[in-house]
């Protein structure tokens, strides 16, 4: 059975893991080429976009895709709309894995906006030290608040001109520890920490650090994410592909 797994998260990695070595999977894991040196996977790799939801259909029927598992990140949206939007115009099943968002702890000082542009706002006028830990292809937006000392961390640097001129990158992979991040805040003295709700233990260090420092995070809501059959972790996966398998043997 072959399988297009959508990935770019922790979740994907680990799903190519488990389906490398199942003889009942022919599976591709799909990057979109945002990175320079994406880490490299269990699975082949194919690295790119599909050239919108028509690129993606004739790559499904190309590729006689019998079924295909979005385990994109969060914010991904733009992904899974297409995703939804192919897979049911090529009249195969879709799984997507979901992870939960963060909530909120005793302690925690999040303040939530819908937006990066609402982030921006809500740093205030007062000049602040704002550790950024939303990547690159937002960074800029801050530009828009050139009054702040910006510490940004992120995988690449960024090409872009329009930056905010206050701004440190900070080049880094995750996942995080407590302690590096805690030494990171207090070093720089962030008095203001920008995050997206991305969920997961990946990057949680860096909320967890805040607290106890008492820094108060600028919360960026997730954008609406269309899915299909939603499954929970990468185990649930591979039973959705076996039940899908099956019924595509018509056993
Ligand atoms: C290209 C693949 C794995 C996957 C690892 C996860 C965890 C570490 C934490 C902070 C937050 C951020 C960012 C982040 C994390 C995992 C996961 C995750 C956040 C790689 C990867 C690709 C990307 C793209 C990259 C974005 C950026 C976002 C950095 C590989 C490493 C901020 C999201 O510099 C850039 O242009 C970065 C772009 C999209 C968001 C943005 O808007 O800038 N992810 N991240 C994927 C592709 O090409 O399809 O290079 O190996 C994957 C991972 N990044 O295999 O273990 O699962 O979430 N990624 C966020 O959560 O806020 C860092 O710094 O605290
Ligand atoms: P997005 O806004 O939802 O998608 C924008 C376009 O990028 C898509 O229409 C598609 O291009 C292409 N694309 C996205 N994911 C792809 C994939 N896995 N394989 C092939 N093409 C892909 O996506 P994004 O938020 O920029 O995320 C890009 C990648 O980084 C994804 O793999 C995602 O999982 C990973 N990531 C993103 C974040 C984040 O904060 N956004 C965090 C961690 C990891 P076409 O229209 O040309 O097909």
């Amino acid at each position: 059975m072959r399988v297009l797994i959508l990935g770019g998260t922790t979740e994907a990695s680990s799903l190519a893991r488990l389906l490398a070595n199942d003889a009942r999977f022919e599976a591709t894991l799909s990057l979109a080429g945002r990175t320079a040196q994406p880490a490299s996977q269990a699975l082949p790799t194919r690295i790119g976009g599909f050239g919108g939801i028509d690129g993606l259909v004739h790559y499904l029927k190309d590729g006689k895709i019998d079924a295909v598992v979005d385990a994109t990140h969060p914010y991904a949206d733009q992904m899974s709309a297409h995703a939804l939007a192919a897979c049911e115009l090529v009249g195969i099943p879709l799984a997507s894995l979901a992870r939960a968002p963060w909530t909120r702890q005793a302690g925690d000082g999040w303040q939530d906006v819908a937006d990066t542009e609402a982030a921006v706002i809500a740093l205030g006028a007062v000049p602040r030290r704002v550790f950024l830990a939303i990547g690159r292809q937002e960074l800029p937006l801050f530009a828009g608040a050139p009054q702040h000392n910006y510490l940004a961390r992120v995988i690449d640097a960024p090409a872009e001109t329009q930056l905010p001129p206050r701004l440190t990158l900070l080049q880094a992979r995750g996942p995080f520890d407590l302690a590096a991040e805690t030494t990171l805040l207090r070093d720089h003295r962030i008095d203001v920490v920008v995050s997206k709700n991305a969920g997961g233990n990946a990057t949680y260090a860096k909320i967890e650090a805040a607290r106890a420092l008492g820094v108060p995070v600028v919360m960026i809501a997730r954008p609406h994410k269309p899915a299909g059959h939603v499954v929970a972790s990468p185990k649930e996966t591979v039973a959705w592909l076996d039940h899908a398998r099956r019924s595509l043997r018509g056993v």
